[in-house]
């Protein structure tokens, strides 16, 4: 007989949908959106939906694998463990435990995921990953701007009178502010869209704007001046709550708005325009993170920030520089959880230049890597770097489902649970400030996959620490939310309800206190300025445009996007995915036009760092001379695009420049 659950999604989304699962037989048999989940309504998504087949896949990975001799073999959970740990432990006593690289990413919000910091703090502390391939530029630059990285609740967009969105592909990444633009828009709210791309939520903005990709900040400069030229800005906010003004503006001055019309490819009375509309308050600004994956992604940020600032958008309901919402994250005891201060040893490399950081580490080198809740093959920049990095250890242990490129270059693939066949509770720190829990529902997992806890409790035992592990599932889960008990939020009280509003502050710096050195807003960062000299916000450029460097323009003259899949949560369904899948090489129609290329015709895209081959497909109405091959793509598939992506960071270093590329192409 058929029942349905109160579930959660598991994946690293804006959205962090409640679930209603069917289930039949101990089988999940589908997955809907639970109606009273007060944020996700009972919409879901296609990636939500695909967690069916996810679960229920024949290519889920059922046993223990070992590679001899080039090939695997199934071996005991009590041989790979035996040996995995006796790894640990030479290495431990030869080299140090710095040794050994714990590669991770976000592929799993869970918080139980965390568990693997806990065993590699007890270890001893190990070389870890620092840094954002996702968001890191975006953060750091709010961090810097307001003291933390915060939006306004969801249901505040009721109150704008215009909304920007700037960057972000919501129709596909994040449904929910999709449905809420449609809601707002027949109210009367007016849409506007700043992207390169002609993505689906631009179809319903009342205005689109393309741009050319990385030059964000620079627009958003003109606008600032553009503002303050009309006297539109917020005089007493900016005299009274903010640091730094006469720097910004003697950086506006030093540019004129022709010259940043035409660094931007933006016409100089979109600017005008956009100066009325950030002045007709409220306006609330809600950036994505596409737009901050380049070399001057803080720069981006800050500048985009200032602009909120000057014209008093910020604090007000309706208003806000909306990016990630860090809040909900910092609601939780993870340093209980993980427990930081019993690493005795440590080292870390960038996540964007952690092949590089194997490649050349000494003192001790890089003997052993484990990769859990990430595909770095696929998913890190540079990929054939990364192969190269993570082919030249003596042991890479990867945990996953499925056999992935990365699980395919192991000496060990360890099985893992998915999210209907464990506890867990889920949240996200993008959108919304709800979160969810996740109960276990089916009681017999296929083979002889165990969760992540259980691979690390039993690593933990066998390597003499397993006392620091001897908790049930609840009390983990109760040692992490134990910040929320003493506010009368309870663990049973989530488990009843399916989902909790967190505590968190609905409307960001509406008290004006932003936590930042000075109090104030900062144009001008005091943090910054302690920790380096990159205090004042420059109108920087990513590194590969013709502005920056000219010959390399020449060379490559399209700018390549790597954007999320629709129908995959990076590289998570692909190989899932019903039809023949095609590399799709999605071009401008200048290209197509300069280089007489059709829809269909199969060609190369290739720079320094690589090649891929893909078929095309003509955007009417991107930006000129840009690029998309969606990421995510197997090795398989013709993928990874990260094979033409580079490893640089940010200018802050936190951040990856993943979208900052250009290459070339041409008919095959
Ligand atoms: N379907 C789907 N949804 C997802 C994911 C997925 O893989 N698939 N992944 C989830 C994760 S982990 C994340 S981080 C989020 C990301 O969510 P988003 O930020 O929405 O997604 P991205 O694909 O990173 O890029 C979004 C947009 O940025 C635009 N863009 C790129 N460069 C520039 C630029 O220089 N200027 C401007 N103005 N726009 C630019 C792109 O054209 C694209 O429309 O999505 C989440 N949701
Ligand atoms: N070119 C390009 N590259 C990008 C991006 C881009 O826009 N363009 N986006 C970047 C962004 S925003 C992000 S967030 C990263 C995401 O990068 P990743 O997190 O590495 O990507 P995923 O494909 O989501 O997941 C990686 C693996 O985790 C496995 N997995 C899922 N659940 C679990 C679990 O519970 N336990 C374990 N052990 N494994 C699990 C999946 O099967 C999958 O193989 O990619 C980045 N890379
Ligand atoms: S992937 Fe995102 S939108 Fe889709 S079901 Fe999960 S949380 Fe919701
Ligand atoms: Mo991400």
């Amino acid at each position: 007989m058929a029942t349905i659950v109160k579930a959660a999604c598991p994946l690293n989304c804006w959205d962090s949908c409640g679930f209603h699962v069917t289930m039949e037989h101990d089988r999940v048999v589908k997955i809907e959106g639970d109606p009273d989940h007060p944020i996700t309504k009972g919409k879901i998504c296609g990636r939500g939906r695909m967690l069916e087949t996810r679960t229920n896949a024949p290519e889920r990975l059922l046993h223990p694998l070992k590679k001899v001799n080039g090939q695997f073999e199934p071996i005991s959970w009590d041989q790979a463990l035996a040996e995995i740990a006796a790894k640990l432990t030479e290495i431990k006593q030869k080299y140090g435990t710095t040794a050994v690289l714990h590669s991770h990413d976000y592929a799993n919000n869970g918080i139980l995921k965390n568990i693997d910091q806990r065993f590699f703090n007890c270890y001893g502390g190990v070389t870890e990953l620092y840094g954002s391939l996702c968001w890191g530029s975006g953060i750091e630059a709010q961090k810097w701007d307001f003291g933390n990285a915060l939006s306004h609740e969801p249901n505040d967009i009721y109150n704008s009178n215009n909304i920007i969105i700037w960057g972000r592909n919501v129709a596909r990444t994040n449904i929910h502010l999709y449905e809420k633009l449609l809601e707002v828009k027949k109210r009367g709210a007016k849409l506007y869209v700043i992207d390169p791309l002609y993505n689906a939520v631009a179809k319903i903005a009342d205005e689109h704007i393309t741009i050319k990709p990385g030059m964000d900040g620079i627009f958003a400069a003109g606008i600032i001046k553009e503002i303050l030229r009309l006297g539109l800005d917020d005089r007493p906010f900016i005299e009274e709550f903010t640091y730094g003004f006469t720097d910004l503006v003697k950086l506006l001055d030093g540019v004129s708005l022709e010259e940043i019309s035409k660094m931007a490819e933006v016409p100089t009375d979109v600017m005008t325009k956009l100066a009325h509309v950030y002045a007709d308050k409220p306006t609330a600004t809600f950036m994505g993170l596409g737009l901050q994956r380049y070399k001057n992604g803080g720069n981006t940020i800050r500048l985009i920030d200032a602009l909120v600032a000057v014209s008093g958008n910020i604090g007000i309901p309706g208003g806000g520089a909306n990016y990630a919402n860090i809040q909900v994250g910092q609601s939780f005891a993870f340093a209980e959880l993980t427990l930081p201060n019993r690493r005795k040893n440590h080292r870390q490399f960038s996540i964007m230049k952690q092949a590089e950081g194997i490649l050349t580490a000494n003192d001790p080198e890089i003997k052993m890597i484990v990769v859990t809740c990430g595909n770095p093959l696929t998913q890190v920049p540079d990929s054939t770097m990364v192969e190269k990095a993570f082919s030249s250890v003596e042991t890479l242990v990867v945990i996953d489902q499925f056999m992935t490129d990365t699980a395919k270059l192991a000496d060990y693939v360890l099985p893992t649970t998915t999210a209907f066949e464990e506890e867990d509770v889920y949240y996200s720190s993008m959108y919304h400030h709800y979160v969810n829990y996740g109960p276990k529902l089916v009681s017999k997992v296929p083979g002889e996959a165990k969760s992540d806890l259980w691979i690390w409790t039993q690593l933990a035992t066998r390597l003499g620490f397993g006392a620091d592990f001897a908790f049930s599932r609840e009390e983990w889960l109760n040692m992490t939310l134990k910040p929320l008990k003493e506010k009368g939020l309870t663990l049973e009280m989530l488990k009843e309800k399916g989902t909790l509003e967190l505590p968190v502050v609905k409307i960001p710096w509406h008290d004006r206190k932003f936590t930042t050195p000075s109090g104030k807003f900062e144009f001008t960062s005091l943090f910054a300025q302690e920790q380096s000299d990159s205090a004042q916000v420059t109108l920087a450029l990513p590194d590969e445009s013709k502005w920056s460097n000219p010959q390399l323009a020449e060379k490559y003259p399209y700018s390549l996007l790597t954007i999320h899949p629709l129908r995959s949560n990076h590289s998570q369904n692909y190989h899932l995915l019903s039809g023949q899948i095609k590399l799709k090489v999605e071009i401008a129609k200048n290209i197509a036009e300069d280089l007489g290329l059709h829809d269909g015709d199969d060609v190369r895209v290739w720079n320094d760092r690589g090649e891929i081959k893909g078929t095309i497909s003509i955007l009417s109405a991107a930006h000129p001379n840009t690029i998309n091959i969606d990421e995510g793509i197997w090795r398989r598939f013709g993928g990874p695009v990260n094979q033409l992506t580079s490893s640089r960071e940010s200018d802050n270093g936190l951040g990856s420049t993943l979208y900052d590329c250009l290459v070339n192409l041409e008919k095959i």
